[in-house]
């Protein structure tokens, strides 16, 4: 059976593009069609700049959020990354065989090192190394598939390169995954920035739609988004970007195509208004779901015990091949 990893790193509260790119699907259908590993990423979070309470509590608000989405711990395996050791342990024997001129080269790395300087903060190394330990996180359980929007193609490209080079210099130890991504929505834009992604760690504003918004909030930051200098709704991501991301989350939202629905209107204004009404609905049950859930905080503390305790089980036979591939003296 197919096997697929994938997660969430609590640096802020979960976005429109959180949902969309990634959490939705990954309810919808891949945790119906595949063994399904699904992690809250905390080591991640440490890469930058950060308030040690927040990121425990947005730990437990995201694996809600998970679970409010959907996620069945009776259908895959919901976890904390921190909880399984197996992740940092493989980490280091994918530092000996990654380089450093391919980390530098990763574009989140460049964008993030980069917004870290311009705020007088230094750049963490554990930033340079996180998509060697994403690569932990897949190898570890021999997944085949990575189901992530399209800001993380790359870094699976590097996951399979690390793979690859272990397997032929010290023999077959992983298998090699491959990314999958959403055909619509894969990068949801700024409202404010339409050439910008929504990033949940971005400062907040009204470019960015979080999950647990009020629906007035909803409406009112769609209705404030920005638009192009033209009146026609065309589906154009290239001169007019701002009505492309509006037409990509509709048909995200109400499963038709973004080129199609621009035929549909006639001013910006019915199309936001469609737009933030079909956002509004689409989250409205997850809202009510984390709701209940948020209520009871033991619950989740137990799936997310029971799912670490999953994990474990699997991903340490491979960590353990791995380290005795590499050569080091297998413990008695
Ligand atoms: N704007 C987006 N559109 C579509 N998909 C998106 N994803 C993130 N933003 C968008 C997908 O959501 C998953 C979350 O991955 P992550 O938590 O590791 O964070 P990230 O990719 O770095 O995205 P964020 O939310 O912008 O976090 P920060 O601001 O901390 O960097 C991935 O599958 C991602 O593709």
């Amino acid at each position: 059976m197919t096997r697929i990893f994938s997660g969430l790193k609590p640096t802020g509260h979960l976005t429109l593009g959180n949902y969309l790119g990634a959490l939705r699907r990954w309810a919808e259908v891949d945790q119906h069609r595949a063994e399904a590993l699904f992690c809250v990423v905390d080591l991640h979070a440490l890469t930058v700049e950060h308030d040690p309470g927040r990121v425990r509590r947005l730990s437990r608000q995201t694996a809600t959020l998970m679970l409010a989405a959907g996620l069945d711990p009776e259908r895959c395996v919901l976890f904390v990354q921190s909880h399984v050791d197996e992740h940092a342990r493989l980490s280091y024997l994918l530092e000996c065989t990654a380089t450093d001129g391919e980390l530098r080269r990763m574009i989140q790395y460049k964008e993030k090192a980069a917004r870290a300087q311009t705020s007088g903060q230094s750049v963490r190394l554990s930033l340079l190394t996180y998509p060697v330990l994403m690569a932990a996180d897949i190898l570890a359980y021999g997944a085949d598939e990575v189901p992530v929007g399209e800001d993380q193609t790359q870094h699976v490209e590097l996951t399979r390169d690390l793979a690859v080079r272990f397997n032929q210099r010290y023999g077959h130890t992983f298998t090699v995954p491959r990314a999958t991504r959403p055909e619509v929505a894969a990068r949801v834009m700024d409202l404010q920035d339409p050439m910008s992604k929504m990033g949940k760690s971005h400062e907040p504003g009204n470019g960015i739609v979080y999950l647990l918004d009020e629906a007035d909030q909803v409406r009112k930051k769609i209705m404030r988004a920005v638009t192009d200098s033209g009146h026609e709704v065309v589906y154009d991501r290239e001169r007019a970007p701002g009505v492309a991301n509006l037409l990509e989350i509709l048909a995200a939202c109400s499963g038709g195509n973004p080129g199609e629905l621009a035929t549909v209107y006639q001013s910006y204004g019915a199309l936001k208004k469609d737009t933030a009404d079909a956002v509004v609905e689409l989250l409205r049950p997850l809202r009510e779901r984390h709701a209940e859930l948020a209520a009871d905080p033991g619950h989740v503390d137990e799936v997310l015990s029971a799912g670490a305790e999953r994990a474990r089980a699997m991903a340490r036979p491979t960590v353990d091949a791995a380290y005795a591939a590499i050569g080091l003296l297998p413990a008695r």
